[in-house]
């Protein structure tokens, strides 16, 4: 009986055109995901989920850390709203993230492909940032509480995102 009307509750709700929500992760565990995703953790802002994330256990480069993440199907964290830069800001001080204007000066791409408009004043960089200092600074880090760009090929704790 009581499976009858759940069935009939799901139907209805099919019908109705909503879409039921994926879960990509286990509530109970506070994790993202089983097997190699057992180490990425929910992250949450005032109780609400927003995104999985992996902090690393030690430094490399942009380039290692970009492929570190990539190589476990998962991309350099993309804290592309003030309220997920929320979540970046609890963590330790310069963190990598997945964020450079490696293909075109001055042009910062988020690893989701979005632009950052407007670097300079965008909210995101500290005041005086990005200065692409020395001409090789391509590469991004929380710094304080906000953005700095920064050399690639320095070591930087890092931070993977699974999606
Ligand atoms: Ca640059
Ligand atoms: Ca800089």
């Amino acid at each position: 009986m009581i499976l009858s009307i759940l069935f009939l509750i799901l139907c209805a709700t099919v019908v109705g055109g909503q879409t039921p929500p994926v879960y990509k992760f286990d509530p109970k565990y506070d994790t993202c995901g089983s097997g190699s995703f057992s180490d990425f953790r929910m992250q949450y802002l005032e109780g609400t989920y927003i995104m999985c994330l992996r902090w690393s256990d030690s430094p490399l480069t942009f380039f290692g850390a970009r492929n570190y993440c990539q190589i476990r199907g998962t991309r350099l964290g993309v804290f592309d709203t003030m309220d997920k830069m929320k979540i970046l800001q609890t963590r330790n001080n310069l963190t990598l993230i997945g964020l450079d204007d490696l293909k075109t000066e001055g042009k910062f791409i988020w690893h989701n492909g979005a632009e950052l408009n407007n670097a300079p004043n965008s909210g995101f960089f500290n005041e005086d940032e990005p200065s692409n200092s020395a001409g090789i600074e391509d590469c991004v880090v929380l710094h304080g509480s906000l953005l700095n760009d920064v050399t690639c090929t320095t070591l930087y704790d890092f931070v993977c995102e699974l999606v």
